[in-house]
């Protein structure tokens, strides 16, 4: 394992690149959700999971979070967009790549549904693990984290558990149509979504199903947002996404 930081236009993202032997591989970005980090269990069974499958594997902290610069509060899907292109180019940089895959868990599959569509010629395959998609939707709605607000007049910031979130947050999410992406990226999308998720809708993986054209679901029966009741269903399926 290598760990270091990736300059993203001067926020220091850490990132942990894990290879599968010295020659060529493919190499898989992988990229935690919202208030998560690189070391969740579910992070890390994706990562083993991706490795022995012969994919090298770059996780990296976004804008926030983990131990990447920039505080919680003031973090948005723009600044974790522009931090998952700087991962992206970084990646392309790098001679062992031959095949490169995009993934993330949650909001981080919000972020690959997103940077799918805009580097579509980039990616073998996305895998978007529980996304968060509707997090644009209820944005404009006004419900967001269980809590209610304004949606055309944002309260300062959204105040939840111990942390509070900038209305920045909110003005950036409700601008983003995950759809026009969606509708961009017609590669292979492998999505992963536990059918007990009380906080992401399973719902939405059978209608993200539907619009991409080339996808396939494999639900986790009776799982939750973060798989902790089947981890290893959710590792298989992982695996599957790279089968030939
Ligand atoms: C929300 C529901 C889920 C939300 C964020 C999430 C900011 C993200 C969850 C995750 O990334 O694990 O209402 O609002």
């Amino acid at each position: 394992m290598e760990e270091f930081f990736i300059d993203s236009d001067g926020t220091r993202l850490h990132a942990k690149l894990d290879r599968v032997g010295e020659g060529k591989s493919p190499l898989c970005i992988l990229i935690h959700g919202f208030t998560g980090h690189m070391e969740e269990d579910h992070i890390i069974a994706a990562q083993k999971a991706m490795n022995e499958m012969g994919v090298s594997v770059l996780r990296v902290e976004m804008y926030g979070h983990g131990g990447s610069d920039g505080e919680f509060r003031r973090h948005t899907l723009y600044k974790w967009v522009t931090n998952a292109l700087s991962a992206v180019e970084y990646a392309k940089t790098l001679d062992f790549v031959t095949d490169l895959y995009l993934s993330g868990h949650s909001q981080g599959g919000l972020l690959t549904m997103l940077v799918g569509g805009m580097c579509a010629d980039d990616f073998k395959a996305i895998i978007p693990m529980s996304p968060a998609w509707m997090i644009p939707e209820e944005a404009r709605k006004g419900t967001l984290l269980g809590l209610k607000f304004d949606a055309k007049h944002l309260p300062e910031k959204l105040t939840f558990d111990d942390k509070e979130l900038f209305a920045d947050y909110i003005r950036v999410a409700q601008t983003i149509h995950v759809e026009d992406e969606i509708a961009r990226y017609g590669g292979p999308v492998y999505i992963i979504h536990g059918d007990a998720d009380d906080c992401v809708p399973f719902s939405y993986a059978k209608k993200a199903l539907k619009l991409y054209k080339n996808a396939k679901l494999t639900p986790i029966h009776g799982d939750d947002h973060c798989f902790t009741k089947h981890l290893n269903q959710m590792y298989d399926a992982v695996k599957a996404c790279f089968e030939k």
